[in-house]
């Protein structure tokens, strides 16, 4: 029997992170190669031809635009490739959210493209990241997989890049989905789906851009004022996302002073810093045209955002029907 061919681009992360001894807190994370683990899993008997390619091995804190750019390279050829089935990108946690989703949003939706971490390294007790990556491949081989967008797998959970964020520092069990919460369950042996595929045969809603316009976030705390309005807008700033209050609110003040950069051309996008929650059009969205981001919290409204801009998109009509699709 042919067996599935899946591409794995390694990144780093905890899920290639190993601290030296079981019982030790602090790792390293990016210290095993995509070599070791990809003949460590072929012990546990799964059927699938992996071919490696190694990235980078780093901490997802530092991932960005260059990476960014080398992974979207790899990933459009292998979904050229007839021979491919599926990519998984392993990858750090911290920021698998971003990466998901800027991916999401310019890459076809032909083939299985699936983010996977850990929350624990390697040689840790308990370490889920052997797991994950079975799970991972289970997912990447499915055909049924296309046309849900990049998707990514934890803790026996597929989640949809649009949904999925990081919500504990410590759990295995750390991500989120809203508005959707997983979209299927997984394990080493099964794999239901909970519902048909969305997105099938839609190809890359927006074109990828290495540098993108800076967009900045601004944090809303109690008792803020203005000037940080100005030094968010500081250093060029094309785009701005509010992580507001509740439902993406903040100072009188702030308000008018994002109200006056919207003016200027710069456009501002309500998101909320509560962690779940919609953030809908009020009536000040239609005189201050702001956006608001929906279901997208504050660091994928931002990559969004960014996509709109570079691929052209600046008007705030425009802009809120993009963050109101699904
Ligand atoms: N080491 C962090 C990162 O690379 C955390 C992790 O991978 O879970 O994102």
């Amino acid at each position: 029997m042919k067996q599935t061919h899946i591409k794995v681009f390694a990144t780093g992360g905890t899920i290639a992170g190993v601290a030296g001894s079981a019982t030790r807190k602090d790792y390293r994370p990016g210290q095993i190669g995509i070599d070791d683990f990809v003949s460590e899993i072929a012990k546990i008997g799964l059927t699938a031809r992996l071919e490696g390619q190694q990235f980078a091995n780093i901490g997802s804190e530092d991932m960005g635009p260059e990476l960014w750019a080398r992974l979207h390279v790899a990933a459009t050829e292998a979904m050229a490739d007839d021979e491919c089935a599926g990519i998984i990108i392993t990858h750090g946690t911290d920021t698998a959210e971003e990466t998901a989703f800027l991916l999401d949003q310019t890459l076809a939706t032909t083939k299985p493209v699936v983010l996977v971490g850990a929350m624990r390294a390697a040689d840790a007790v308990g370490s889920d990241g052997m797991r994950n990556f079975a799970n991972a491949i289970r997912v990447a081989g499915d055909a049924d997989a296309a046309g849900r967008g990049v998707l990514l797998v934890m803790s026996d959970r597929v989640f949809a890049a649009r949904d999925a964020r990081k919500a504990h520092t410590e759990n295995v069990d750390a991500f989120k989905g809203y508005p959707r919460g997983p979209v299927g369950h997984v394990t080493p042996t099964s794999l239901e789906w909970f519902g048909p595929a969305w997105r099938e045969g839609e190809a890359a809603r927006y074109a990828f851009f290495k540098d993108m316009p800076k967009v900045s976030i601004l944090y809303a705390y109690a008792g803020m004022s203005p000037d940080n309005v100005a030094q968010a807008l500081g250093g060029e700033a094309k785009g701005l996302v509010l992580a507001g209050f509740g439902h993406g609110n903040a100072p009188r003040g702030i308000r008018d002073a994002l109200a006056r950069a919207v003016e200027q051309g710069v456009p501002v996008v309500r998101a909320s810093r509560v962690d779940e929650g919609l953030v809908d059009r009020e009536p000040e969205d239609d005189t201050a045209n702001f956006v608001a981001a929906r279901a997208l919290n504050p660091a994928r409204a931002r990559i969004l955002l960014q996509l709109l801009l570079a691929n052209g998109i600046t008007d705030p009509v425009r802009i809120q029907s993009e963050f109101s699709r699904r």
